[in-house]
């Protein structure tokens, strides 16, 4: 039977009256789906594709798309008012969105893989959500330096063949598809669990000779035990696949000086947590290789971090 996203979330509201909050928070976080969906489904017609003249707090240039869907973001986040502050892959700072009596943070990446965005491959936008810390100023840099088990709701927009949203609230994960004749968000799976199978990693092989040898032996693995080498570059994209098929994702540290200074790529926050908890609760692992990734308590607000996430019983053997 056919269910959209509202009555899925109704639903959930009168079985768990508790969770009015995050049911609001789902339904502005999929009409923010809706509109970058629109939006990234016209690239090619409007002037937004392209770098803008400006980078980012990681130094990145920034797409024209980044900033749009950024500030889309914020408009939004900050018209719930059900949110004290925000913290964002674009925004060098936490941004107080004066909401007093809000309950909750948000932490999210506007438009995750936005380099894929101008060859028309799958993008997103990921998502994180705590409870804000009582007796700590709204924006506070305490109120992102929580650990991942400590998310309440995560989850990421996926704008591809077609728009996803797949989130979880800690009873697993779940899938909802865009009709875009109905403009509304459809059940399509419920309860995913990464299937035991793993016949894809994905990997930046050409970051293959800048990896130390543990990593080394740990891709030998990797690659010895899955299939194929499937790669898309938007970590939403290559997590969807592996979600959905079985696999593994890494993303090691990497020292392109050579000279032993390895660095990872991946923010903690607002890429590796999220990601980490869909994973868990898709019977799944996250790992920076040391420690599970929901168990690294952040301490700077763009921290990065290795990230090995996908199959169980793969991350665990390669660990
Ligand atoms: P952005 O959020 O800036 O897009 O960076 C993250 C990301 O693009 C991931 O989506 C992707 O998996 C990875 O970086 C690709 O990095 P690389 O091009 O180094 O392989």
């Amino acid at each position: 039977m056919t269910k959209t996203l509202q009555q899925y979330l109704l639903e959930n509201l009168k079985n768990n009256p508790d969770r009015y909050d995050l049911v609001m928070m789902m339904a502005d976080i999929a009409t923010i789906g809706k509109l970058i969906s629109a939006r990234t489904n016209r690239a090619g017609l409007t002037d937004v594709r392209g770098l803008a003249d400006s980078t980012n707090v990681q130094d990145e240039t920034q797409a024209k798309l980044d900033i749009y869907t950024n500030d889309l973001c914020k408009e939004y986040l900050r018209n719930t008012a059900l949110f004290a502050a925000l913290a964002s892959e674009e925004e060098n700072n936490i941004v107080d969105l004066e909401n007093p009596n809000a309950q909750y943070i948000i932490a999210f990446d506007p438009l995750d893989g936005s380099s894929n965005i101008d060859v028309n491959v799958g993008v997103g936008t990921i998502f994180s959500v705590h409870k804000r810390l009582p007796d700590v100023d709204a924006a506070d840099i305490k109120q992102f330096l929580q650990a991942g088990h400590d998310q309440v709701v995560a989850g990421y927009l996926l704008y591809g063949s077609s728009t996803m949203l797949v989130f979880s609230w800690g009873d697993g994960v779940h899938m909802f598809t865009l009709d875009v004749d109905l403009g509304e968000f459809i059940l399509s799976d419920e309860h995913v669990k990464i299937p035991d199978e793993t016949p894809y990693y994905s990997f930046n092989e050409s970051y293959a000779p800048y990896i130390s040898a543990v990593d080394q032996a740990r891709l030998g693995k990797i690659r010895a035990v899955t299939g194929k080498q499937r790669y898309i570059g938007s970590l939403v994209a290559d997590f969807h696949r592996n979600l959905i098929k079985g696999g593994i994702y890494i993303y090691p540290a990497y020292d392109a000086s050579g000279k032993g200074n390895f660095k990872p790529k991946l923010r903690l926050n607002y890429e590796a947590k999220p990601m980490a908890w869909l994973a868990e609760q898709a019977g799944g692992a996250a790992s920076d290789g040391d420690n599970a990734i929901l168990d690294i308590v952040p301490s700077e607000l763009h921290q990065r971090v290795a990230v090995i996430i996908g199959n169980k019983k793969l991350v665990k053997e390669i660990l």
